[in-house]
């Protein structure tokens, strides 16, 4: 089924341009009925692979027809909103997984995550090995990118766990806390490890405090997008407070600022306020507008350390900014309003980044300068009401897949908040122009 142009252009917003050859030739719907797709990967073999996150399998998917195999169901994964089985890196015959599961023997759930090694047999995946287990886990900002470096290690996102916001706020967060020891995986929250095939610390490591562990890069608040560009550089994407999502060109050892800078170190419309600080936090009413006296309120430029500024925020606004948008005044859904649109993920695409987004119906295009180091030009290229998670990008770069959540919140042709998606759980193909 393709879907004609003019439909897609009837759900543009009146702000942003159609542009680019998604627009002109439309999407093609390869598969439907998905179950919280996360992460989606071209085989070798041409098949789209797709972790499930609330479906707890990894499926395989033949792009011409859509026809889904199951390659496995992860009887141990659990889900309940943002985990589940997520991130995935093929290295046939393995396959690496990323998934939470119940860390606890007892009645109780104790939720961790933990990266599994398969090997892919006959199209199954078979004898699983764990790769790294009692990593953090929990049901917000997971984050849960896993990449393959062309060093032969694997690379994984664990965001801060939503310490410091609504039913979490009194939990501090702890992106800025290095661990004391090699395997203390407690103060993992908040960054991007780095670990051997096996899951053993690589000898080349960062330092980090006196420690060398599996943590390559600190001071992360959500990143879901990681990917290697082609010249060996790592990029990130994450999702910020109100304002400031960013993307990242991640070096070893380095700071990325959360949550003392949202963005640049520029004050402009965040103040880090660390409700669990607070005295009485048990007893506040959690608020995203307002900060109460007790909570300790400091400035960016207040925090001294250097940090890795981002090359690209959507958005950076001013402190005048009002985040209270008519268009989302009903039952107060003021986020998916916010000049934030979310990012769910990060591919390398014909000199550009491609950035799905959940609340703005898009796949940005980031166009980089020649050396790869810098963002020159950044456009949506289509608007339609879902909420993108990932793509797959086939060899020649002209074919993207993406792939759409189930279910959640985004804006609508209008730009209120709407959960009426228009392709849920599925997977389009569109064609990228030069
Ligand atoms: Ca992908
Ligand atoms: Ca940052
Ligand atoms: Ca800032």
């Amino acid at each position: 089924m393709r879907i004609p142009a003019l439909v897609l252009a009837a759900a543009l917003t009146a702000t942003l341009p159609l542009s680019a050859s998604a627009a002109e030739s439309g999407f093609r719907v390869v598969t439907t009925g998905l179950d919280g797709p996360y992460e989606i990967t071209l085989g070798p073999d041409g098949f789209i692979c797709t972790t499930e996150k609330s479906g707890l399998r990894v499926l395989r998917i033949d792009p011409k027809t859509g026809e889904k195999h199951v390659a496995a169901t992860i009887p141990d994964a659990v889900h309940t909103s943002q985990d589940g089985v997520l991130g995935m890196a093929l290295r046939l015959p393995h396959v690496f997984l990323a998934y939470t599961y119940d860390s606890d023997p007892g009645p109780a759930l104790e939720r961790r995550t933990k990266i599994v090694r398969f090997t892919s047999v006959d199209g199954q995946l078979r004898e699983p090995v764990d790769v790294i287990a009692g990593l953090p886990g929990g049901t917000d900002h997971q984050s849960a990118r896993l990449v393959l470096g062309p060093d032969s290690k694997l690379y994984y996102t664990i965001g801060d766990q939503g310490a410091n916001q609504f039913s979490q706020m009194c939990q501090p967060i702890e992106a800025q806390r290095l661990p004391v020891a090699a395997d203390d995986r407690s103060a993992y929250l908040g960054k991007v490890l780095r670990l051997n095939l096996d899951g053993s610390i690589p000898a080349d490591n960062p330092v980090l405090n006196g420690v060398r562990s599996h943590v390559y890069t600190y001071g992360h608040r959500n990143a879901q997008g990681l990917v290697f560009g082609p010249t060996g550089i790592l990029y990130s994407s994450e999702q910020g407070p109100k304002t400031d999502d960013e993307v990242n060109v991640i070096m070893r050892g380095k700071n990325y600022g959360w949550p003392h800078v949202a963005g640049y170190r520029d004050d402009k419309a965040y103040v880090y306020g660390n409700w669990s600080a607070a005295p009485d936090c048990a007893d506040l009413d959690y608020s995203d507008l307002v900060i109460p006296p007790s909570v300790p309120q400091t400035t960016e430029s207040s925090w001294q350390p250097g940090f890795v500024p981002p090359i690209r925020t959507f958005h950076t606004v001013p402190s005048s900014y009002d985040f209270t948008d008519e268009k989302c005044a009903e039952d107060e859904q003021w986020y998916i309003c916010w000049p934030t649109v979310a990012p769910a993920s990060l591919d390398y695409a014909r000199g550009s980044l491609l950035m799905p987004a959940l609340k703005d119906g898009t796949v940005h295009r980031l166009r980089l300068s020649h050396d790869g180091t810098r963002v020159t030009s950044a456009e949506p290229l289509f608007r339609t009401v879902n909420r993108y998670r990932d793509t797959a990008v086939s060899p020649d770069g002209k074919t993207v897949y993406v792939a759409t959540d189930s279910v959640g919140r985004t804006r609508d042709a209008d730009g209120k908040p709407t959960d009426a998606l228009a392709n849920p759980g599925s997977i389009l193909e569109f064609k990228l122009g030069s």
